[in-house]
This record gives C-alpha cells, structure tokens and sequence, in this order.
C-alpha cells in the first residue's frame, strides 16, 4: 500500500510547473559516496578545519590534496543511483526544472542532468591561485601532488568552495532566484545546516511554495517542510511519480 505521504507528495508535484531540486550529499549514499556529518560522515574522521578552510591549503597544500586525491579515487569508483537518475528524468516532466546541489561529485551530471546549479563547486575541476582560470581535470591519481598550473606553473587548488569562502555570487545568485520563482521544493539528502544553502527552502517557502524534504532523518528543517518522506533518495525519489511529460 502506498505511503500516504508519498501520495500527498505526488499530489502536490502533479501540480507543479516550477519545481527547484536542492541536493545534498545524502543523495549519493546510496552510491557509496560518504556524506560528511552522518554515522560514517567525512566530519567523523576528518577535522573540517584541517582539509576544507583556505588557512588548512595556505598551510599544508599537499596535505589538504591528499585528502582530494583519496576522495577523487573513491568517487571514480561510484556511478549515480536511481535517486540522481529520478532528478535527471524531472527536466523532462516539469516545463521549468532546476537542480540546486551542494555536492561536488558530478554525479548529477553523470546522470544526465543539464540546468544545474553546483553551489559548493566540482571536485573534476583544478583552479589556479594566481589566474584564476578553472579547468577539468579527471586525473586519478594527479600526475604531481599538489599539482601546478600549465600556463603559469602556480599551484593549482580544488574548485571547491571551502568553509568561509563566498560562493560564486553569479550561481547563488540564480538559486535564489530559482527558488523564489518555484511552486515546489524537493529538498533531498541534505542536513540543512550549511548556509547559504539552507536558506534556500526557506525563501522558497516565504515566496509561496510547498516544500517536500526526503531524508531518513529529521533536520532543522523538517518543522517547516510542507511534507517529510523519512527513507533513502534512490528509493523514494523513484516512487514519487508525478505526471508524464508536460510542455
Ligand atoms: C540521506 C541518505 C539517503 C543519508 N537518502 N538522505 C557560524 C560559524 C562559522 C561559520 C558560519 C557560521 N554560520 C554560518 C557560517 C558559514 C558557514 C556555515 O554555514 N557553517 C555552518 C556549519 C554553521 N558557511 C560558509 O562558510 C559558506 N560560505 C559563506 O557563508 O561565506 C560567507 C561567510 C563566511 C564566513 C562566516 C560567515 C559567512 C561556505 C560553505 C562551504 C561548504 N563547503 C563544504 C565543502 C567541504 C569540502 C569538500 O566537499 O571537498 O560543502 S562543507 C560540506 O557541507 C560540503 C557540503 O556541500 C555541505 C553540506 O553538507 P550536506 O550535503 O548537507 O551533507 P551532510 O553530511 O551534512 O548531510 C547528509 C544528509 O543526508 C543527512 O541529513 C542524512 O540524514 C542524509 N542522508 N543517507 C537521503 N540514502
């Protein structure tokens, strides 16, 4: 028998012309990637403060992209679960779809996914400290550690938005508009705690629009959501069904 939350989620997405996908990194547990405050989280065994602020790269670079080189090793091994291939399939159903994540592990493009919005970055791409300049790079393992920039031999950092960095006002700047212009939110795999991303279904919501949250656990978040599917992305993002294609 189908869960009447699920039902009532669908019910609001057969409605929906405007829908916004915020991602988090529960999305792709179910790919084995591991998310970063949960049982088996990267927070648990890693210190943030030491891998992932500008001051932890100003002092140890080579340190801080061994820690890249591990987790670029681990997500090549990982392909997207039903969850990212759902999300992907949305741009078809709804005239205006737009996915918001704040991962950084491709996996939504790899599933097909085009009008994305990556708020924290992308780990297949370098940037280089002194021009600026970013470029994919699908090395596994790097071919030097830490790497250095080909034009202009500087070091090269990860394209990832590290804690107290401002994320590209360009791309949170679309998110925020996206997510005011929505009628619903899905806000899937996601503690809700990291700001500015955690704002975003709130904004939604005060411009009008249902919020649908999918995690196995409550978040800070939950009280406000309009419906709380409790269980895994892959499968419940697959049972939600809205209806077939729409122009
Ligand atoms: C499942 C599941 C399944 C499990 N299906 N679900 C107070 C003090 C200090 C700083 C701040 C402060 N207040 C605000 C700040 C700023 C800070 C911040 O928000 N800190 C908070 C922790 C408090 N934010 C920033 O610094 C941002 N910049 C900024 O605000 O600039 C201006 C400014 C600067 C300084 C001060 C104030 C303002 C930048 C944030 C950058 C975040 N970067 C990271 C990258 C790490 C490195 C890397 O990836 O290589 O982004 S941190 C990490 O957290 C990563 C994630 O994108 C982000 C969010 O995590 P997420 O995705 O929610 O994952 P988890 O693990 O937390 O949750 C997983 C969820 O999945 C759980 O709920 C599970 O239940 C669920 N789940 N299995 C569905 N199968």
């Amino acid at each position: 028998m189908e869960d009447p939350l699920v039902g009532k989620a669908a019910e609001i997405l057969s409605r929906a012309r405007r829908v916004v996908a915020l991602t988090g990194a529960g999305i792709s547990a179910e790919s084995g990637v591991p998310t970063f405050r949960g049982k088996d989280g990267l927070w648990r065994q890693f210190r943030a403060e030491d891998l992932a602020t500008p001051e932890a790269f100003a002092r140890d670079p080579k340190l801080v992209w061994e820690w890249y080189e591990w987790r670029r090793g681990l997500i090549a091994r990982c392909a997207p679960n039903a969850g990212h291939v759902t999300l992907a399939a949305w741009e078809r159903v709804f005239p205006r779809f737009t996915l918001i994540t704040q991962n950084v592990d491709g996996l939504h493009p790899s599933a097909g996914s085009t009008n994305i919005l990556e708020l924290h970055g992308n780990i297949w791409k370098v940037r280089c400290t002194r021009e600026g300049t970013v470029t994919d790079n699908r090395d596994v393992p790097l071919r030097e550690i830490p790497p250095h920039c080909p034009s202009c031999g500087a070091l090269l950092r990860p394209h990832i938005v590290w804690f107290g960095e401002s994320l590209d006002q360009a791309v949170i700047g679309r998110a925020f508009k996206e997510s005011a212009a929505c009628e619903v939110m899905v806000v899937v795999g996601t503690s809700a705690i990291v700001h500015p991303a955690a704002s975003l279904p709130h904004y939604a919501a005060e411009a009008g629009a249902a919020v649908i949250e999918v995690n196995p656990d409550p978040t800070p978040l939950s009280p406000y959501a309009t419906v709380s599917l409790r269980g895994p992305a892959g499968q419940l993002l697959s049972t939600l069904k809205p209806r077939e294609t729409v122009s």
